[in-house]
Parts: C-alpha cells; structure tokens; sequence
C-alpha cells in the first residue's frame, strides 16, 4: 500500500474523499497529477496556513520601508507579526525606513463596541507628529471587517488633511482562503496608487523589475549583486528592500522578472497589460536554477555583448563556490527531504536540493493554486475559487502615454511560444515519479508523512518545526531561514548546503528520544499547563 494510502486510511469517509482530492502520487508518465487546491480547509483540521491579513500586510506590503504601515486592529495582529518574516531592508541616504517599528491602532473592546475610525485617525496624527512620513499604509484585521469601520474615507482625509499618499487596505484575516487572498488584496491597491506614477529616467536598455522577491535573509540583496554583476539595472523590487519611489517607477522596465508566482503573478500581468512590460519567470535558487535564470534573460535582451558577460559572470561564479558545493555535496549526496512551505519555495529549493543530490520525496504549498502545482495550462480549466467571490480581479488597458516595447511584436511571440515569456510550468514536472505532492498538509499528515516516508530533513516553518524535530527529524525553516541566509544565487546555495550539513551531522539527533517513545502517556495528563 502505498504511504498516501496509508495516511489517508486513518480519516473518515468524508474528510477521506476531501483530503484524497488534495494529495498526489506524482506519475508524470500518465500526465494525470490534477490536484485539488485554494479551497478552504475543513473547520476543525489543524492548517498551517496563514490569514488574508499576513498576505497582504505581512508578506507583500511589509518590506516596503518608507511607508508607515499603521495595522488597524487589536495588538496582538501586529505584534505577532513584528519582525519576524526576515525581509531585511537597508535605510537609504535620505530616505525612511520605518521595517523595525510597529505601529497599531491597539483597538479595545469599546472601539469595537463605538467604532475604530476615530482611533485610527487619532494614529494617523500621532504618526505624522512624530515621523513626518510621505506615505502612510492602512491594513485592517478581522473585527475592523466584521464593524464596517470605513478604512478607505479615513486615507481620503489623511491624504486631504496632511497632503501625502495614504493606502488603504481591507485585508481582514478572515477573507479568502489564506495568505494568497492578502497577496491580491495588495497587488491590486499597488497597482491602482502606485505602479506608474514615477518619472524616472532609465538609461540602462537592459533594465528588469525583480517581482515577488522580499529579501528574506537577504536574498534579495545576493539577487541583485548578481543581476547588476552582469549588467542589468533593477528598477524595482517587489518588494524587498522595497522603496516607494523605485514601485512607482516599476513601468519603466523593459522587463519583469518574476521569482515568486504565487504572490505577484496578478501585478506582473497587469504591467505588461498597462505599460508592455513582459514578464519571465525565474528562479534564482539553487545553482542550476540560477544559471538557467542569467541564460533566459539574457535571451530576452538577445545582445552578444550581454551575453558573453552572462557566462563570464557564470564561469566566475562557479569557480568561487564549486571546491565548498562539491564538499557538502559528497556529506549530502543521497539523503532525502521533504518541503512544506506557503508557495513558491517547495518548487524552488528542489532545485538547490537536486545540486547538492538530496531527493525530494515529498512537496505541498500551503496555499499554492492549482497553475503553481500543475503550470499556467492548467488555468482555462480551473473553476473560479473561493477568494473571486469576495476579492475584487481588477483589469486595465493599455497607457497610450506608458506603453512601451523592447522587442518586436515577432520577437515577442516566438518566446512567448517557447514558454520563456508568461509561462510558469508548475511543480509536478520537476518532481520524481513516485514521489508525493500535497497541498495544505496539516498537523497530523504531516507527522504521518514524517514516519512513514523518514525523511533526513524536513524544510518547513515554526509552526511544524518542532514536532518534526521531537520526533527525530531535522528541521531547518525555509520561511525565514532559521537566522541564516541569504541562500539565493552562488554564493547562496552554500550557505544554505552548509546550514544543513551542520544540521544533519550534529551529534543532537543521537541524544533524540520523542517523548512518547520512552513515557506512556497516562490518563488525565493531557490538559493543562504542561499540555500546551
Ligand atoms: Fe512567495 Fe514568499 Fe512563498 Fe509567499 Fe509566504 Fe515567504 Fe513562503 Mo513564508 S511570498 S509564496 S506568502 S515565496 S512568507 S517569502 S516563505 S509562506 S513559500
């Protein structure tokens, strides 16, 4: 019987047909790896998903650093939240950065009660006598939707009343099926108040937006010296080490470069619908990645002298990390590891894992949609999902005064044919058959998954962490990297082959006894303090 089977055997016959619909014995043979996801998860199972409010806020608007992001809501929202995600971000010579504070409205119950308009008003004020910033942020959390506070007329009155920019967005945790709900919330305001508005002046020809990059452990950052290394200018980066005035001028690119689908692939379209900016997905984790990545972009600009440096850059790269990449590689060859992560990166680490000869026998997003396990084919034959009926998809049209092209409209087609231009091809084709794909694996699958499949190491976040490491089973956290990074790129990669060298050889994994393995667990000692 095969591990799915057996994991699934131990539900009910309803949560069994539910659960069944999302889990995937990948056999790319018969082509036949269709997934149920982006559904809500069933009331009572223990998710690992994330809310509306931590997409939006938290994930997409959170790196920004010179806008004042105010949370409207209760404290615990904000401070829940409050620098914990590891999108780094450099203060700049006159400019603000605000990423260490954190601001709330701290609504009580009688706000709730009388309503939160006049407090958020009141923080406005105080955040404008206190930090002078030109741009404020408004995100709402679950009671600011359920009272109908109106956040959008309270921005209207601060752009009114002090004469600066003031977003609002209704981002209550409750809306939408999980982070990515939050994700669209703040693509969508971004697009219609920010993209667009600069003026800059580029003169770099080879110039690339970097969307859906946050500079978590400083990815970002090792990203950007590469791309600059070759010779390319990043107008803008979404949203990493994000300012506002780089977004405003995020049009201007001659092209967009998208790292992270999941969470901008709605803005990346939108940009190239409004100004003719196309979009490429890339992925700059893991070496081949990487050097596949530097390649198609260099094909897009389709200039020699681009391209020699390309493989300079490529050649040089190599030589500095290639003597430490073969070393880890012979102390990890043949282990094995499974990945659970938001998006993206349970696609994007089985690259890096491949370079240095661990398996993956085992990948889900959190909240991933159906194109993000499947590829973009998959997208004329997906029913609409839960978040449309409650998330507004905005469209746009052509800027007569913006749109701009870089290649001909030939040129263009034929990559787009070749699925180098907006084309994302999904995580099923890149995973073995055999191995197994599950989309929103919860508490108890995942420890199942964990005992039956054994892997060496188990790449998630704080919330499975230490289960997994209780257990037996190394975890390291592939959100926000345990304290390291940057693990993008080269020199990337070894940080993080040698991160799970350390972690795989410690001699703590031999003192390691679950508890439940050596103490039977006696009636009426559940419950309580020592229980939590
Ligand atoms: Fe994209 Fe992200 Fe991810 Fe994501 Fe996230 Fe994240 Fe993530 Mo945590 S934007 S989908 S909502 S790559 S915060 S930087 S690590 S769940 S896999």
């Amino acid at each position: 019987m095969n591990v799915m089977n057996k994991v699934l055997d131990q539900y009910n016959s309803k949560v069994y047909k539910n659960r069944k619909e999302h889990m995937v014995s990948v056999d790319n043979n018969d082509n036949n790896n269709a997934i149920a996801a982006n559904v809500r998860t069933i009331p009572g199972i223990i998710t690992q998903r994330g809310c509306c409010y931590a997409g939006c806020k938290g994930v997409v608007l959170g790196p920004i650093k010179d806008a004042l992001q105010i949370v409207h809501g209760p404290i615990g929202c904000s401070y829940y939240a409050w620098g914990t995600r590891r999108h780094k971000g450099k203060k700049e010579e006159g400019g603000d950065n605000y990423l260490q504070y954190c601001f709330s409205t701290d609504m009580q119950e009688s706000d709730i009660v009388f309503g939160g308009e006049k407090k958020l008003k009141k923080s406005i004020e105080e955040a404008m006598d206190l930090f002078h910033p030109s741009t404020i942020f408004i995100c709402s959390t679950c009671p600011v939707g359920l009272i109908g506070d109106d956040i959008h007329a309270v921005a209207k009155w601060a752009e009114e009343e002090f004469g600066i920019k003031c977003i609002a967005f209704s981002c209550e945790g409750y809306k939408g099926v999980s982070q990515s709900a939050g994700h669209h919330i703040a693509n969508n305001q971004l697009m219609r108040f920010v993209i667009g508005e600069g003026d800059r002046e580029i003169k770099n020809k080879f110039s690339v937006n970097v969307l859906g990059e946050y500079n978590i452990g400083g990815d970002g950052w090792e990203t950007e010296r590469l791309l600059k290394r070759v010779g390319y200018e990043v107008v803008s980066t979404f949203t990493g080490d994000s300012n506002m005035d780089d977004l405003k001028n995020a049009h201007k690119a001659n092209l967009s470069l998208v790292q992270c689908h999941r969470s901008i692939n709605y803005v990346a379209e939108l940009i190239e619908t409004k100004y003719g900016v196309p979009w490429m997905k890339v992925n700059f984790i893991g070496v081949e990645g990487t050097i596949e990545t530097l390649r198609n972009i260099a094909k897009y600009f389709n200039d020699p002298e681009l391209s020699a440096r390309t493989e300079a850059v490529i050649e040089d790269e190599l030589d500095m990390i290639s003597e430490n990449i073969e070393y880890y590689k012979s102390k990890l060859k043949g282990k094995t590891a499974a990945i659970y992560v938001g998006g993206s990166r349970a696609h994007h680490y089985q690259f890096l894992l491949n370079d240095l000869g661990v398996h993956t026998v085992l990948a889900g997003y959190e909240f991933g949609h159906r194109e993000e396990y499947e590829g973009r084919e998959i997208i004329p034959m997906v029913k609409p999902d839960a978040d449309s009926k409650n998330i507004e998809s905005i469209t746009v049209q052509p800027d007569q005064d913006k749109y701009h092209v870089y290649l001909s409209e030939e040129d263009l087609n034929k990559l787009k044919e070749e699925k180098l231009l907006d084309y994302y091809g999904g995580l099923v084709k890149d995973m073995t058959n055999g191995t197994y794909m599950v989309d929103d694996l919860n508490h108890f699958e995942t420890e199942e998954f964990l005992k039956l499949l054994k892997p060496d190491i188990f790449f998630s976040g704080i919330k499975d962490k230490y289960i997994a490491q209780k257990g037996g089973t190394l975890s390291r956290q592939l959100h926000s990297y345990d304290y390291s990074g940057p693990y993008s790129c080269f020199r990337g990669a070894v940080n993080f082959a040698r991160d799970i060298t350390m972690g795989i050889y410690t001699p703590a994994w031999s003192y390691v006894k679950a508890p439940w393995k050596t103490t039977p667990i006696l009636e009426g000692t559940l419950g309580g303090e020592e229980a939590c």
